[in-house]
């Protein structure tokens, strides 16, 4: 049966001035076990991440690296395909704002803006930081050493002064503010909300949408001199990906607009919960339902930055830690939302507390005993005593949980959940100490070492979007079809199958021996 229920998230399309890091992989992990889950749970998922290739910001580096910028930029978006490829990310679309597609889509919007009597032809005179491209008011900067001027995010500005189209952006503050009150869960977390909408409230200035001083953007239709501001064009990458300007009922863009959830780092919050909704309800498009704004991450205390040098490269942990361990490290470190300062202390705890020690183990110790114990079979259970019961539909009330949890984009709290049920089945085995049944009651521990194994089916159901390898390999070893792994079948009725042969068992996780200090 085809699913008809659409679900559409997105990454922020990535820079191209610089290679990918731990906190680009972040963000599109977060969307990735989101897409996994939602598909698991039979959703038509359609997840789309992808590369922000024009500016002057990737313009000064493609001249810095002595190419020119779409030779620059071919080369540096690969290395974000690379990233999502060493993630096993299950994007369906990557886009790159240089394709045809994206430009004609761009291009339509704008017109559209200019027909609706929503951008005007003006100058602008103010200030500018390339690093963040953006704007900003003499208002919010500071000074900085040598008379230079300072934005909040640390960036310098530098004077802009030059013609440029405005997008009519405080003609819409009191409408965004109707559409934020009418819609509390458009942006989270509940203090990001609060702290757009204080922003939005102290008014907003017209917005300049395009440049006239460097070359490297998408023309103004019809004004040959003037390229967009790369915002306007970054963000419509959202609609270009389902096929915007086609608005068919039986479009792409039917079926999945408005996106349900744009996931970004606070940094660039502004742009999607601000500049993004006026420009969609100017061009009378749907917002977007959700902004989902994480926090940052901090390397052993410090700022990642190019001139301290100590940017971790994806690919470096995934080497170290092993994917399924960098996943769940990094879902399960901070709560999300919350900034997280990533320690080698801290990874090598976890790899050997929570996945070694808790769901490692469990896993282990009961696989090994049905292996020596019931002829390597789904062993075959007895009535249930209270204990068992109590165990078992906390197993099964575990989608209920997670799926609240992660339609939150609660991760954190999404696995807390699960290693609660591995914490009671660990003490559950710990109870019932079925290698001492073996003896003296094997009927019973046939029953014990069952309600473990189908209390394992379900975690091992629901840890496949964090850690899809492990859990695939998991669910090998207890024989589950994987026609049968679909959250559909989270229930008794898809129970394991007493006398179903199952495979020699083998470790999950193995504990991470930290290498002596030099
Ligand atoms: O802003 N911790 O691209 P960008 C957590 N092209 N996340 C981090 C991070 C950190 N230390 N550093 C980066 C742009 N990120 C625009 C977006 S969208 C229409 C255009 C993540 O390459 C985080 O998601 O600077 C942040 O928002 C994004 O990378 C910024 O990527």
């Amino acid at each position: 049966m085809p699913a008809t229920k659409h679900y559409y998230l997105t990454t922020p399309i990535y820079y191209v001035n610089d290679v990918p890091h731990i906190g680009h992989a972040y963000t599109s992990l977060a969307c990735d076990t989101l897409a996994r889950f939602m598909r698991l749970d039979g959703y038509d998922v359609k997840f789309l991440t992808g590369t922000d290739e024009h500016g002057q910001k990737v313009e000064k580096s493609a001249a810095l690296a002595g190419l020119d910028p779409l030779a620059f930029t071919d080369r540096v978006s690969q290395n974000f395909r690379d990233m999502a490829k060493a993630f096993n990310f299950t994007n369906d679309d990557f886009i790159r704002t240089t394709e045809p597609r994206h430009i004609q889509a761009v291009q339509h919007l704008w017109q559209r803006l200019v027909e609706r009597g929503e951008i005007y032809l003006g100058s602008y005179a103010g200030w500018y930081a390339v690093r963040d491209e953006a704007f900003y008011g003499e208002d919010e900067l500071r000074d900085g050493p040598a008379g230079r001027k300072i934005a909040p995010t640390g960036a310098e500005c530098e004077w802009v002064e030059e013609p440029s189209y405005f997008f009519r952006l405080a003609a819409w503050r009191d409408r965004l503010l109707a559409f934020y009150d009418a819609n509390p869960d458009f942006i989270l977390p509940a203090g990001k909300r609060n702290e757009v909408i204080a922003f939005v409230k102290t008014g907003l200035r017209d917005l300049s949408i395009s440049r006239t001083t460097f070359k490297w953007g998408i023309p103004v239709p019809g004004d040959d001199a003037h390229i967009m501001y790369v915002w306007l064009d970054a963000l419509a990458n959202y609609i270009t990906a389902v096929g915007y300007p086609n608005v068919a009922p039986d479009s792409e863009f039917a079926r999945y607009w408005p996106a349900d959830l744009h996931m970004v780092g606070k940094d660039i919050l502004r742009f999607h919960a601000i500049y993004w909704p006026a420009f969609l309800m100017a061009a009378d498009l749907a917002p977007p339902r959700r902004v989902f704004a994480h926090g940052w991450w901090t390397i052993e205390g410090q700022k990642m930055s190019k001139s301290l040098g100590n940017a971790i490269a994806p690919e470096t942990l995934i080497e170290s830690y092993g994917l399924d361990q960098t996943r769940y490290f990094l879902l399960r470190e901070v709560p999300f939302g919350n900034d997280g300062d990533f320690s080698t202390r801290a990874v090598i705890n976890r790899i050997n507390g929570d996945l070694a020690n808790d769901y490692g183990n469990l896993a282990q110790r009961v696989l090994s005993m049905i292996h020596k114990n019931c002829g390597a079979q789904v062993p075959t259970p007895g009535p249930f005593t209270e204990a068992d019961q109590r165990l078992l539909a906390a197993a099964q009330g575990l989608l209920a949980t997670t799926r609240h949890e992660m339609s939150l984009q609660a991760f954190n709290r999404a696995l807390e959940a699960l290693w609660a049920m591995i914490g009671d089945a660990n003490r559950y085995v710990d109870e019932q100490a079925p290698w001492a049944l073996r003896k003296t009651d094997p009927a019973r521990m046939a029953t014990v070492l069952y309600v473990l194994a189908e209390t394992i089916r379900h975690v091992a159901l629901l840890t496949q979007p964090f850690m899809p390898g492990a859990s695939a390999r998991l669910l090998d070893q207890l024989a589950v079809p994987v026609a049968q792994r679909d959250f559909t079948h989270l229930t008794p009725a898809s129970a394991l199958v007493p006398a179903t042969a199952l495979p020699a068992p083998q470790g999950l996780f193995p504990r991470h021996i930290e290498e002596a200090a030099p």
